[in-house]
């Protein structure tokens, strides 16, 4: 069965935790929130949640990022990363349901294998059986078994972009903290400008100065989310990089009416 109007909203780890903030703690007002505006949305869908603090504090502290880490190493990391991981999407996952929102959780660590850092095996019958069963899925960026370096860290944007291709999704939405992809890093340069939309013809441009995140991210910050999502967008996939900390951008986008973002078309 095709999924009509099947949607996957990314939520940025820096916008649902305290990202600078240790031990960890999750952002709950952000997530109250972003539930409601996620309510508003009719048909099935998908919310991919980032690592934020919960993940990548943990990813880190057990070198995640580092290929000179030893393969013993990453994998004592796997209990907390994955201890962190369950608890922030325990947190979406109630926020969602407590605002009649039917989901459930569908972690990675146990069904994604990972080879050199690439996604191996991602079954996805089980996300599209239960979207059919009318409850949105929440997967989050995890850390995965991996046959050549042990444990790898698998990103939310990874995941997103593999699930739009491998389920044909018509509207990937991925929230972040700033208002969408600009010319330099916004985090280092407050007056850089946004690029409302990236298509063939300012795409190396774009990536050539899209930055790094600021905090602690092993898996690349927003070049590597421009390189993705641009691999992505096409006909049938509508891709735009929005940001989730302003209230309604997301209800906007949702519901197909115009707003500060930048969206991807090829
Ligand atoms: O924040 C990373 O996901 P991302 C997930 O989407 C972990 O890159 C566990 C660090």
């Amino acid at each position: 069965m095709h999924l009509k109007f099947l949607t996957l909203v990314k939520l940025g780890g820096s916008v649902i935790t305290q990202k600078q903030i240790s031990p960890p703690t999750v952002y709950k007002m952000a997530i109250s929130r972003i539930a409601k505006e996620l309510r508003t949305h009719q048909g099935p869908l998908i919310v991919v949640l980032g690592g934020g603090a919960h993940g990548h504090q943990a990813a880190h502290i057990y070198g995640f990022g580092d290929s000179s880490t030893p393969p013993e190493k990453l994998l004592s990391g796997i209990p907390l990363i994955r201890h962190n991981m369950t608890l922030l999407s325990l947190e979406v996952e109630q926020a969602l349901n407590a605002n009649g929102l039917p989901s459930v959780v569908i972690p990675p660590f146990s069904s994604v294998s990972l080879h050199d850092g690439e996604i191996m095996n991602f079954p996805t019958d089980i996300i599209k059986w239960t979207l059919e069963a009318h409850c949105a899925v929440i997967i989050h960026g995890d850390v995965c078994l991996d046959d050549v370096r042990g444990a790898s860290i698998l990103s939310g944007d990874t995941i997103s972009v593999y699930l739009a291709k491998a389920l044909d999704i018509q509207r990937v939405f991925i929230g972040t903290d700033v208002d969408g992809i600009f010319e330099e890093n916004p985090h280092a340069n407050p007056n850089a400008t946004l690029v409302p939309v990236i298509d063939s013809s300012n795409k190396n441009f774009v990536l050539a100065g899209a930055g790094a995140s600021a905090s602690t991210d092993v898996t690349g910050g927003m070049a590597r989310k421009a390189q993705e999502l641009i691999e992505l967008a096409n006909q049938t996939t509508q891709v735009a990089v929005f940001n989730l900390t302003s209230p309604g951008r997301l209800t906007a986008l949702l519901a197909g009416k115009s707003t500060t973002c930048t969206r991807i078309e090829f």
